[in-house]
This record gives C-alpha cells, sequence and structure tokens, in this order.
C-alpha cells in the first residue's frame, strides 16, 4: 500500500495493543463451517497468534447493509446472511485485527476493509504452494465485497511497510469516477520482533481504484 516516502506528522500516540488481559479464544470460534484454508499456519504465525490472544483481541459484531453481520472474534472475520448463513470465513493462517464498513470504491455496495496479519508474503491466490519458506508475519490490508450475497475479494495489499494499530474510514475525502471520497486513515508503528507497539504515525490514504494512495 503505502511506500514509505509519504510525508507524515508524528503523533506520539503510545498504542497499547498488547494489553494484559488475558483472553484466550479459539481463532476459528467466529467461523462455524470449518472450511476455512490452513495454509499459511506456520510455528511464526502460531507464536504471533498466542500472543495476540492473550493481549486484548477485539471483538464485535457489526450489521451492514442488506442485513449482512460481520462478527470479528478472536483475530477471525465471518460475514453471515441476514438468515445467519455464514457466506464467508477469513482463512485460519489470517489473523484480523479489526475491521470497518464502507462503500469505498463508490459502487453503491458497500465494501468492507480489514488489518490481518499472515505469514506468507504472496497473496491469498499463493499461499503455500509457492516455493516460500519466509515465515514472518506481516501485517496487510484488504478490501472485500459483498455482492449478492458472495463475498469478493476487491484488493489486498503485500506485505505493509508498518503495521497499522488503528484505522478508520472518514467519507470527507474527493469524490472520483473510482472513488466514494472514503479515506482511509490509520495510526502506523514500526515492526519488532515481538510485536510491541511503538510510536504511532497519523496517515491519511485516498483510494484510487488499484489501491490506496498515501496523501501528502
Ligand atoms: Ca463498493
Amino acid at each position: 500500500m503505502a511506500p514509505d516516502r509519504v510525508s507524515r506528522r508524528r503523533t506520539g500516540t503510545r498504542l497499547g495493543l498488547l494489553a494484559s488481559a488475558l483472553t484466550l479464544t479459539l481463532a476459528l470460534a467466529a467461523c462455524g463451517g470449518g472450511g476455512a484454508e490452513t495454509d499459511g499456519v506456520t510455528a511464526a504465525f502460531k507464536a504471533f497468534r498466542g500472543m495476540r490472544e492473550a493481549g486484548d483481541p477485539v471483538s464485535r459484531t457489526e450489521t451492514g447493509a442488506g442485513g449482512y453481520l460481520y462478527r470479528l472474534e478472536g483475530g477471525a472475520l465471518s460475514v453471515s446472511d441476514e438468515g445467519g448463513v455464514e457466506l464467508w470465513c477469513s482463512q485460519e493462517g489470517w489473523w484480523v485485527d479489526d475491521f470497518r464498513l464502507g462503500d469505498v470504491d463508490g459502487d453503491g455496495t458497500q465494501d468492507f476493509v480489514f488489518s490481518l496479519w499472515k505469514s506468507y508474503r504472496f497473496g491469498e491466490a499463493k499461499p503455500a504452494r509457492m516455493e516460500n519458506d519466509d515465515e514472518t508475519v506481516r501485517n496487510h490490508l484488504f478490501l472485500y465485497t459483498v455482492l449478492s450475497g458472495r463475498v469478493k475479494s476487491v484488493w489486498g495489499s503485500s506485505d505493509l511497510p508498518r503495521p497499522i494499530y488503528l484505522f478508520d474510514l472518514d467519507p470527507t475525502g474527493r469524490v472520483t469516477p473510482v472513488s466514494s471520497g472514503m479515506l482511509l486513515r490509520t495510526q502506523e508503528g514500526e515492526y519488532r520482533d515481538d510485536f510491541s507497539p511503538t510510536e504511532a504515525t497519523a496517515c491519511t490514504y485516498a483510494w484510487e481504484g488499484w489501491g490506496f494512495v498515501p496523501l501528502d
């Protein structure tokens, strides 16, 4: 997503992502189907997941347009229809930190943006089958949408240069043929071996059709 050249301001915010509360929740707790792919469940990912579970992971549900129910629990994100039928669930090899709902690309259909962590550097279409032994767990940002009851990927970042601590969608940006004017506002830090948070930086991005582009 964001190249390092983007100018940004220091906020001095220190984010306590790894809070002390002990919340042990199975990663698949939010997913009833049990069919999530297991690619990417590496030793490094399991260690990362354990740290997240022992922190204070976000757990919440939100009803979006069309009555679709978005549920995040134990790092697993799922989407169900009005009847409670699960349409989609994040892969077992992903840890989802949080999600936001909003029509990002301006096509009139609500999308959902989520921040996730996974081991493999390749996108979800090329998981463990690639000859890739890099287990480093890195942060990504994905944009999905729900069209006629089907969950579809719109865009997915490669490894983010900086992990996102917090993010939100802000509909006050400039409307273009490919954007609803939805801005992505983030608080980002630096990677550490133990994934402990660093000083955060505030960044803002606009959707340009092929990805989120930093606003100077
Ligand atoms: Ca949309």
